[in-house]
């Protein structure tokens, strides 16, 4: 008996075996159909596939040693010029494992020496522009953290004295905003100490937020200018004086690095797109959108030139050390994560200075799908109390806009005083909200009272036009344009704008698209990224009532033809029912 119970254990341990060499299969590698899915910090479904073995297989959770022990095992050559890093077969449990930590591929990390080298991705004219740069103001680097892993912070401390040169850094400071893991106490310390830049670390014995971080460390940097960088950048040739040289010369400008992207799961430096800038969307989430036309044309002239943009991203960007500390530095009644980087850019906009991303700077930034941290406190009041002050203080009717579209926000705005920061406004003589999207971002999408906001209604189908759900390209939704029945309570999926120019246009700076020139028959309309031209101007004719493309003379109209999917069509005007619009009204303040 014993013996076949001994048999049966073998073979039942043999299977177990073989089950878990199946879960972890090269084959499966880079299998994506069984993906997850969460909601991230903006509200957004995020859905990944990172290296999913078998579908059964459930990855076990992390180890307290692999947490609070420092991991680092570089292997020369890893991550090389910015190469992918690759994780053989065999390691690729304990990788997944180790993924969870910090919501990146820390076993990739740990495995890139700390002065990898990286490409350099910028224009030839970059290289002679900054030979002047012994005359720039010195800067102090503020790092701050939170459980940041060993050798995502370190790459960014190294990548900042590799790669900037040594007579313009005062300073590197990291701010510890609290972290529990043990290689980040002393190990941190004793490492630090024998860097060749004088460097510091402020430590916060309560969570503070990074905020809050941030404001600790530029309190006590010497340097004229201050930089910050999030804990796992990596700079690149050149960053530092393509963004010192904007100071010098302007003093109330604050420059960001243009912002590629450290891939999550290889580490792969990967040069991002250069004709973007940073604003926001209806419910005051940071996005990047296609440039302006002015700056495009500016770009035009000499693409190495800072342009405006209407926000920063918020983690990577100098500025004159007393000019933040004039201009009113942080809004401290801020918490955790989130809102500071739209504060600040409308501050500095409303008060007379200027945001700007400096092309000739290019810093890497290691993109995560969710945050690895706990938001004391709860995520999303934390999130909707920091946005609330940036409506209340900076955002005048707009902020009515927010918080009808956003109640939770609208709950909690009360519980916030902000009188201090409406001060600082005042005593700035900021101007207002208008003038910021008139001048600074007048390629918006928000309501004003110049322009129509509310539902548009198809007579013929009693139908609303509603934004198309998918996501395509950085965030923006994108499809044929579509109609849907009226909802009348979710406001946000059919409320549309039209532009005095005649954009008909929503929330993340999509519009309603069809093609520039007469065709024979109908023509298929889209809802897309906002360009600019002329394919997406409309006008409404109110007497008639229909919605008739500027350029191809024809008229918005359901199709009547399978081919074109239950889309929009623009065709021949006739005057039938179903080219017969109805522009309802809602109010937004
Ligand atoms: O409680 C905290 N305490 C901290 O010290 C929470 C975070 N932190 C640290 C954290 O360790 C990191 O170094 O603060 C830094 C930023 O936190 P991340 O990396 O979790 O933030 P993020 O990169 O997801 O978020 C972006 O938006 C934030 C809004 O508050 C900040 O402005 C981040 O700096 C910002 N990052 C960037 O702009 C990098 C480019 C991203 C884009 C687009
Ligand atoms: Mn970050």
């Amino acid at each position: 008996i014993l013996f076949f119970v001994s048999i049966v254990i073998i073979i039942l341990y043999r299977l177990n075996q073989l089950n878990k060499n199946a879960q972890i299969h090269p084959k499966h590698i880079y299998r994506s159909n069984n993906q997850e899915e969460y909601v991230d910090k903006n509200g957004i479904r995020v859905v990944v596939g990172h290296y999913v073995g078998n579908p059964i297989h459930k990855i076990p959770n992390a180890t307290y040693d692999m947490i609070n022990t420092n991991n680092f095992d570089p292997r020369p050559g890893a991550g090389k010029n910015g190469n992918p890093v690759v994780i053989e077969p065999k390691d690729l449990l304990k990788m997944q494992q180790y993924f969870q930590i910090n919501r990146f591929n820390l076993l990739a990390s740990d495995r890139i020496p700390l002065n990898r080298s990286l490409p350099d991705f910028r224009r030839k004219k970059c290289t002679t522009l900054f030979e002047d740069y012994p005359s720039y103001p010195k800067t102090s680097i503020i790092v701050v953290f939170h459980n940041e892993a060993w050798s995502t912070l370190l790459r960014t401390v190294w990548s900042v004295i590799n790669r900037s040169p040594p007579e313009l850094l005062e300073e590197i400071i990291l701010v510890d905003d609290a972290s529990e893991r043990e290689f980040l106490r002393k190990p941190l310390e004793d490492y630090i100490s024998t860097l060749p830049v004088p460097t510091k670390i402020l430590r916060s014995k309560t969570r503070i937020g990074l905020i809050k971080a941030r404001l600790k460390g530029a309190l006590v940097a010497k340097g004229p200018v201050l930089t910050f960088l999030d804990a796992h950048c990596e700079c690149t040739t050149g960053w530092l004086e393509a963004l010192l040289s904007v100071i010098k010369s302007d003093r109330t400008a604050v420059v960001c690095p243009v912002i590629d992207i450290i891939n999550d799961d290889s580490f792969a430096y990967v040069k991002s797109f250069e004709l973007h800038w940073g604003a926001f969307n209806w419910n005051l989430q940071f996005r990047w959108y296609t440039l302006g036309g002015r700056e495009l044309k500016q770009r035009k002239v000499d693409a190495t030139q800072p342009f405006n943009t209407p926000t920063m991203a918020g983690g990577l960007f100098a500025i004159d050390r007393q000019y933040f500390f004039e201009m009113g530095a942080y809004d401290d009644g801020m918490n955790i994560w989130g809102g500071e980087n739209l504060e600040m850019s409308f501050r500095i906009w409303q008060c007379g200075g200027k945001v700007q991303i400096a092309p000739c700077s290019r810093v890497g930034h290691l993109f995560r799908k969710s945050s690895p941290y706990s938001f004391p406190g709860g995520i999303n009041k934390t999130l909707f109390s920091n946005l609330a002050r940036v409506a209340l203080v900076w955002m005048d009717e707009w902020a009515k806009f927010y918080f009808k579209f956003n109640e939770p926000a609208g709950k909690i705005k009360e519980e916030q005083n902000v009188t201090s920061r409406l001060e600082l406004r005042k005593k700035h003589q900021c101007k207002g909200f208008e003038w910021y999207l008139d001048n600074v971002w007048p390629q918006h999408f928000f309501p004003k009272d110049d322009r129509f906001f509310g539902r548009i209604r198809n007579l013929g189908e009693n139908k609303c036009l509603i934004k198309p759900q998918k996501k395509v390209v950085s965030n923006q939704p994108m499809g044929i344009a579509k109609l849907e029945t009226c909802l009348g309570d979710d406001l946000t999926l059919e409320m549309f704008v039209m532009t005095p120019d005649g954009f008909v246009m929503t929330d993340d700076s999509i519009c309603l698209d069809a093609p520039e020139k007469v065709v024979l028959g109908p023509s298929k309309v889209r809802i897309m990224a906002c360009s600019g031209y002329n394919r997406q101007k409309w006008i409404y004719d109110a007497e008639t009532q229909e919605i008739l493309h500027l350029t191809n003379r024809k008229c918005l109209d359901i199709s009547d033809s399978a081919t074109f999917t239950d889309g929009l069509v623009t065709t021949n005007c006739t005057g039938r029912r179903t080219q017969k619009w109805a522009l309802e009204r809602v109010a937004w303040k």
